[in-house]
């Protein structure tokens, strides 16, 4: 940070601000994640200044010679760890991974049946504000409220109805495994595309801890920030037949030049991921989540689903705390600093800022070196500050458990 701190010090103050925040607190949002410090050296390296629109070996820019390797490098690392014939490393995120493949086969007011929103889908699923919900005909399935999990005879019944062009499976805040295979059936038997969105879950895939879509989905879209901590970025894998159709959607029909900065983080990442350490990351990931849940459910709480399969849980605080928002409860455990995100949840009657659940996640702190005993006093923790928010007696042993949790597991040291 030293060139940073000449040139411009209130910047470099605020990132100092920002470091001392992730050292000092738990990162407990499902979607973020701690990256190598390699990973970092790569996202801020010289490959910000490259303009490579088009593809390895076929570039509309001269100087290529060095990203072509680079991007062909992260393509290939890519192929290895999900078991896939294509893959574009280019989007910019998971979402203009998902936008690509809607633009690749599908065409304006084509219908796209998905996961609605509150019960654990994303805005790019097809969500009004989105353009998704703007460009396409959607209709939505959702789980069963008896349950948590998805009402998969629902969906086939909507499907039978709605003659989706494409459906999509995956979720943003669904805490169980997904049966692609469910999704794949209906899609064959219609005629429709199937697009699995495994963008919280790309890491416990890498990492053998969640069944993988490829071979079930027609293309499989993701992000490369959250389990499989590759820094900020999205990618598409699919069979080598829609190879070309996804290239030109994702450049030029979506983006411009790549952003090359991201494209070596990724490739630096997904040789992480290719190692058995991060197996074994991935495992743990699950067995924190799973034990998290347990502490939280012990202490009174009620889980969606009652439990979970992944790296996330979601509280529903509607029987247990009726006049407590998710929005409350995040205020109150970042005060302590515990730090995740109000979720809607199956059914949700709050809006989405307010909402009536909570979202907590394990990728960061796995990374970090939680285990499970940790994270059994971390949901103990976590209840205490729910069911008494305002005693300041427990404020106060909470903070210095979390003060000493963040010691005992100390980031970018
Ligand atoms: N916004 C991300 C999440 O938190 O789940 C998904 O893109």
């Amino acid at each position: 940070m030293s060139h940073i701190s000449t040139t411009d010090p209130t910047l470099a103050n605020l990132l100092d601000s920002e470091l001392h925040r992730q050292r000092n607190t738990i990162a407990m949002i499902a979607s973020e994640n701690h990256v190598s410090q390699a990973v970092l050296e790569a996202q801020g390296s010289i490959l910000t200044n490259k303009y490579a629109e088009g593809y390895p070996g076929n570039r509309y820019y001269g100087g290529c010679e060095f990203v072509d390797q680079i991007e062909q490098l992260a393509i290939d690392r890519a192929k290895k760890i999900w078991d896939a014939e294509y893959v574009n490393v280019q989007p910019h995120s998971g979402t203009q991974a998902n936008m690509g493949v809607y633009l690749s086969v599908l065409n304006p007011g084509d219908k796209i049946l998905s996961m609605s929103l509150t019960h654990g889908g994303h805005l790019s699923h097809g969500h009004p504000a989105n353009f998704s919900g703007k460009l396409y005909d959607i209709q939505h399935y959702e789980v069963d409220p008896s349950t948590g999990y998805i009402d998969y005879e629902s969906m086939e019944q909507i499907a039978k109805r709605f003659k989706p062009n494409l459906i999509v499976s995956g979720f943003s805040a669904y805490p169980r495994i997904v049966e692609w295979d469910r999704f794949q059936e209906v899609a064959q038997e219609l005629g429709a595309y199937h697009m699995a969105d495994m963008a919280h879950i790309t890491g416990l895939i890498a990492g053998g801890q969640h069944p993988s879509p490829i071979g079930h989905a027609d293309f499989v879209t993701g992000s490369t920030h959250k389990t499989i901590r590759s820094g900020r970025g999205g990618l598409i894998l699919s069979s080598e037949e829609y190879a070309s159709k996804i290239d030109s959607a994702v450049m030029p029909g979506i983006q411009g030049g790549p952003l090359l900065n991201n494209i070596v983080g990724k490739a630096v990442g997904f040789a992480e991921a290719l190692t058995p350490e991060f197996t074994k990351y991935a495992e743990q990931t699950v067995k924190n989540a799973k034990i998290l849940g347990e502490a939280i459910q012990a202490g009174g709480l009620k889980l969606v689903s009652d439990g979970t399969d992944t790296h996330l849980v979601l509280i529903d605080l509607r029987n247990s705390h009726p006049d407590s928002t998710g929005k409350d409860v995040q205020t109150n455990l970042e005060s302590v600093g515990i730090v995740l995100n109000a979720n809607t949840v199956p059914g949700e009657t709050r809006s989405p800022f307010l909402t009536s659940g909570i979202r907590a996640g394990t990728p960061a702190l796995t990374t970090r070196g939680f285990m499970e005993d940790d994270c059994s006093l971390l949901g103990d923790l976590i209840v205490q500050i729910i069911n008494d928010p305002h005693n300041s007696s427990i404020q106060k042993s909470v903070s210095k458990e979390v003060q000493s949790l963040c010691k005992k597991y100390p980031l970018y040291s």
